[in-house]
């Protein structure tokens, strides 16, 4: 039960990361760029140290952490329902084996959302939609996801579709520029579908591997966003039956419980494949992961933890545990 992070994952043909953070090499360990959401369940072990027993007392005030950092009530009451199932059978019967507890069923609640996006070369392009409300990091994720597989090697292209803004084109523009990436774009207040499939189509053209669409995050009004991204998805299939091979919705941690319902409304809107959870760096409210997970049951891609290039890192549900709760191994103490 406690040795969590020696479980491998089989059959993906994806390697998970099962190193601690700390015993990697360099710096910048995952476990310093969430130290905010860490500090959001540092009062855990506060809790534990002071009890003499597991009471009702604790296990309530274990609860209201819980949901003070934002992991929300049905996540929330999952873990504490296991909790009281492993005291009633005798397997946490002293307050040192209550966090190890918690650890392995925050574990349990997102390692099922812990899917790698693989980019398959039998669809050129690739093509991934990225969608979201304003602010929440889309373009940005979208260049790093760019640097990330030009790295690997692959040729990128990428789409202009949040012409509402011409801010938007520009900085979209501005950046294929700096990194040599060809952006297909038109002026501000272009059709979205018509950019995009007339990426799609050039994409094609030249064989590039992987095409990413921006788009926007508000229209006149939440509807009319919605039938957009729909259409959007509409034309492309027009060129490739599959694409989008991904619909990537992206939402901003710091945001908390906002970033759940926006991964309701957009999942409901355009059958979202997986999620980009960004700025985990900069807030304490990083359990919406857990609540987003809980609810949606939808793959989570990337976490975003800072603004470089190299702060996009793939999820990996025991690192992300790990870094949040950080609980010493006790495998030799499970049954
Ligand atoms: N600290 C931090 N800032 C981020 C992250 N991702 C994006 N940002 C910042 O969030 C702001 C909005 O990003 P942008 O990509 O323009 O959002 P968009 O409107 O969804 O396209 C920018 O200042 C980004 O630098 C992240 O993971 N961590
Ligand atoms: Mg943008």
């Amino acid at each position: 039960m406690f040795s969590i992070f020696r479980r491998k994952k089989s059959g993906t043909g994806v390697e998970t990361t099962t190193v601690r953070p700390s015993e990697k090499s360099g710096v910048d360990p995952l476990e310093a760029r969430l130290a905010r959401t860490r500090s959001s369940l540092s009062s855990l072990f506060g809790l534990i140290k002071s009890a003499s027993q597991i009471d009702e007392e604790l296990i309530e005030e274990i609860e209201t952490t819980l949901l003070t950092a934002d992991m929300g009530v049905g996540a929330t009451t999952r873990i504490i329902d296991r909790l009281r199932e492993g005291i009633a059978k005798g397997v946490v019967a002293e307050p040192s084996q209550v966090l190890p507890a918690v650890q392995a069923e925050l574990y349990d609640l997102i390692e099922p959302v812990e899917q790698f996006l693989a980019v398959d070369p039998a669809k050129k392009p690739f093509v991934i939609l990225t969608v979201g409300v304003n602010g929440v990091g889309k373009t940005t994720t979208i260049g790093k996801l760019a640097r990330r597989y030009m790295d690997e090697g692959l040729s990128v292209m990428l789409a202009a579709g949040d012409t509402f803004r011409a801010a938007a084109v520009e900085q979209l523009q501005a950046w294929g520029e700096r990194n040599g990436v060809p952006v297909v774009a038109q002026k501000s207040g272009a059709d979205t579908a018509a950019v995009i499939y007339d990426a799609l189509h050039s994409a094609r053209a030249r064989g590039i591997d992987v095409l990413i669409a921006d788009t926007a995050g508000r229209l006149h009004t939440q509807g009319h966003l919605m039938d957009e991204l729909a259409k959007v998805r509409r034309v492309m299939k027009k060129i490739d039956p599959d694409a989008p091979h991904e619909t990537m919705l992206v939402v901003d941690a710091g945001t908390g419980q906002n970033a759940l319902a926006q991964a309701r409304q957009f999942n409901q809107a355009v059958e979202l494949t997986g999620i980009t959870v960004t700025k985990l760096d900069g807030t304490a409210r990083g359990g919406v992961l857990f609540a987003i997970a809980h609810e949606l049951n939808i793959p989570i891609r990337f976490i975003g933890v800072g603004e470089t290039a190299a702060d996009l890192r793939p999820f990996d549900a025991g690192t992300f545990v790990h870094a949040v709760l950080p609980v010493e191994e006790r495998a030799e103490q499970s049954a």
